[in-house]
């Protein structure tokens, strides 16, 4: 018998805006219920002092903000509450992506002292399109600023009908003494929230409309079946603070949380797998303690005393401390050596976990963020992706390795931080959600892993390619003594736009009436034709010849950025039985593709990307004004709710890359926008001769 049924926990993540008093209320749960039976965390915790459990790293603690997700629980009235503290700023969105695909419930706590920020939008919506149940907490209603009829007006204008209050307060601001439940005789809520509850069940309708109120089991029943349609969010009232408001809220989260089998969760099974279904089969997962194993990591911390240390969502099968289990990142499979329950950063080792469980793995290198355990696959997490880029070098030679192996661990920690070498600009870029989270990011590498880094704009990878067909040759000779250089290479170019079939534009017979072969490189949209008659070149050239484009290729011909949507036809050439290699014939093939690729109309192509960019009405106009100055375009504008509009746009990337500090100073730090790759577009001639010359300078400062 697993020790806690499905039915017994609740997996709830706190999100919401930065400020709103999510960790607070975090660190104020743990000191007021027991954590089993060891009793409560004595001293209550705090954000403000730098004592709070939850926020307990040191750029945490620095910031006094959330940065990184952490998992608290404790056990009342039965039931054991798993609870996920996010970070509510945008830049550190991904620990909150990770966190909500590891719950069945998002509490999304509003600050009641300043009404529904950008980032409580945002998770709401999150929240939402992951099918999640979720409550809306009204928090700091201490606060003098707080107004409940206010804040519930916005609540349901911004997040719709279906939020409706649970409890009301009992005096506002400094006389914040209590919560009255809207199911109690009198309150003037009630009605309106057993309507909405009973609007999932056609009988339960007809009674309630008959005069039999749902209560009991049923009422249970009917409010999570409201929860998992998401035709029911209730709306609560506390104070993270003066703890008024925290029982009543935690009776909602055990009522109105979805149970951890509600939510009905897909897999597809893998290969080999142990039930014996087709690979690919999908199946539903049946929430069963003895049951196939299913299980998903959804977060990684790299922490100093276990190392790697994976945080596991079990949806069916019981994990056991020793058992051998495949996972979809690892070809051999994987053990388990220990299991923990987590407090923060504190792991209690555990034998097994059950279905519903949240719980850690520790030093297992295969698990990744996402991965999932056992002999099915769940669908990946899907995290926003990283758009801010700074191109970085350790601040002292010698320290290349160590940078290398500090940004891995975080890269490894972080679905929203990547590091490349970008193999066109030679440089190492690192890029994030922001400039912010970068920077959060440096100062982690300086404590952790003492490496400093000195950074700059990184360069906007352009690309080049042509506009129009071109024919030429190159005839590569050198006579230097002893054996010469001999090679002659005839090409003609054509553009080869995105989404052409390589194979039928080769094989057209009307283009290419000598075809012999072709070889079609999907990375670089690069194709080249063979149409070489009576072997005027030997064929062992030829590997030589493709070496010589594909080199010129990547070193790019006009301002030194990667070619791509290029065919060449190789339809003429010359060897020498004794001066011919492929040293001359490589050469040759790289010199004929520069100087045909000059007479072909070259031109540089620039990302363009989509933004969405929400803001309030009254800056509606200055942001598009402003876009025409950055060569954007508007696509629309919709309606977001709460006196905010998004304005959705194509722009080039070059033109937004420092576009969030234009937009905070616009919007006094209330908009908010995201940004998602589009495709490449040929730079306008003014922007494109600018570019030029400073790749020409930067060439000649080499
Ligand atoms: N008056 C009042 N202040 C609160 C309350 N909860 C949190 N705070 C304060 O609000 C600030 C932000 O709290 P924090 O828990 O870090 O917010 P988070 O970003 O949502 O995690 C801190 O200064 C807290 O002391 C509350 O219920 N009432
Ligand atoms: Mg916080």
């Amino acid at each position: 018998m697993p020790k806690y049924a499905p039915s017994d926990i609740r997996n709830i993540a706190l999100c919401g805006h930065g400020g709103a008093g999510k960790t607070t209320l975090a660190d104020t749960l743990l000191n007021t219920f027991p954590i089993e039976t060891g009793g409560t965390v004595k001293k209550l915790a705090s954000v403000d002092d730098g004592t709070s459990i939850c926020d307990f790293d040191e750029e945490e603690k620095a910031h006094k903000y959330t940065i990184e997700s952490s998992v608290i629980h404790f056990e009342q009235g039965g039931k054991l509450f798993n609870i996920i503290d996010t970070p509510g700023k945008p830049d550190f969105i991904g620990q909150t992506i990770g966190a909500l695909n590891g719950v069945d419930t998002a509490a999304v706590i509003v600050n009641a002292s300043s009404g529904i920020e950008v980032n409580t939008r945002r998770v709401f919506a999150e929240a939402k399109k992951l099918g999640l149940g979720r409550i809306i907490v009204l928090n700091k209603m201490d606060d003098d600023k707080a107004n409940f009829e206010k804040l519930l007006k916005l609540v349901k204008d911004v997040f719709g009908p279906e939020c409706v209050p649970f409890n009301t307060p009992d005096g506002e601001g400094g006389n914040f003494k209590g919560v009255q439940s809207a199911l109690a005789d009198g309150s003037p809520y009630k009605d309106a929230l057993l309507e909405t509850i009973v609007t999932v069940d056609e009988a339960a309708m007809e009674k309630y409309l008959e005069g039999e109120v749902p209560t009991g089991d049923e009422l249970s029943a009917l409010i999570q079946q409201a929860m998992l349609e998401g035709a029911l969010v209730p709306v609560v009232c506390v104070s993270g603070k003066t703890k008024v408001g925290l029982n009543e809220m935690l009776e909602v989260f055990a009522q109105c949380g979805l149970a951890p089998d509600k939510i009905k969760r897909n897999a597809n099974s893998a290969a080999n797998n142990a039930s014996g279904g087709a690979a690919g089969d999908e199946v539903e997962i049946k929430h069963d303690a003895a049951g196939q194993v299913i299980a998903q990591v959804f977060k990684t911390r790299i922490d100093p005393f276990v190392q790697k240390l994976s945080f596991l969502r079990v949806y069916s099968g019981t994990l056991k401390n020793g058992q051998s289990l495949a996972a979809s990142t690892s070809r051999r499979g994987i053990k388990i050596a220990q299991l923990f329950q987590m407090q923060a950063n504190e792991n209690k080792p555990i034998d097994e976990a059950t279905p519903g469980m949240i719980v850690a793995v520790a030093k297992l290198e295969e698990l990744e963020t996402g991965t999932t355990l056992g002999d099915c696959i769940m669908e990946p997490i899907v995290f926003p992706t990283p758009m801010v880029g700074l191109s970085a070098s350790p601040k002292s030679r010698g320290d290349e390795a160590k940078l290398s192996g500090a940004l891995m661990k975080v890269s490894q920690e972080d679905p929203t931080f990547t590091v490349e070498r970008n193999e066109q600009t030679k440089q190492l870029v690192i890029t994030g959600m922001s400039e912010q989270h970068l920077l959060v990011v440096q100062e982690r590498l300086k404590r952790r892993d003492k490496v400093e880094l000195d950074t700059k704009e990184p360069k906007i990878a352009y690309r080049e390619t042509i506009q129009s067909n071109a024919d030429g040759m190159y005839r590569h000779k050198k006579q230097s003594g002893g054996a010469g250089q001999f090679g002659e290479v005839h090409i003609r170019m054509y553009p080869f736009p995105k989404g052409t079939d390589p194979e039928t534009y080769a094989t057209n017979k009307g283009q290419f009436p000598s075809f012999k072969n072709f070889t079609y490189d999907e990375a670089t949209n690069f194709l080249w034709v063979d149409c070489i008659v009576g072997g005027v070149i030997p064929s062992n050239f030829f590997p030589a010849i493709e070496k010589g484009f594909k080199e010129r290729m990547n070193r790019g011909v006009i301002a030194g950025y990667q070619v791509q949507d290029v065919c060449v036809e190789l339809y003429h050439g010359k060897y020498h039985d004794v001066d011919s290699n492929e040293h001359a014939f490589r050469t040759a093939g790289s010199m004929a593709f520069k100087e045909v690729f000059q007479k072909a109309k070259p031109a540089l192509l620039e990302p363009i990307v989509k933004m969405e960019i929400t803001v309030p009405m009254a800056n509606v106009g200055d942001v598009n004004s402003d876009l025409p100055n950055r060569r954007g375009r508007p696509l629309g504008i919709d309606d977001a709710g709460g006196g905010m509009q998004t304005i959705t746009a194509e722009v080039p990337l070059a033109e937004v890359t420092t576009y969030n500090r234009t937009l905070a100073s616009m919007t006094g730090g209330q908009g908010s926008y995201g940004i998602e790759f589009l495709r490449y577009d040929i730079v306008p001639g003014n922007v494109q001769q600018q570019i030029i010359a400073s790749a020409q300078l930067a060439d000649d400062e080499e």
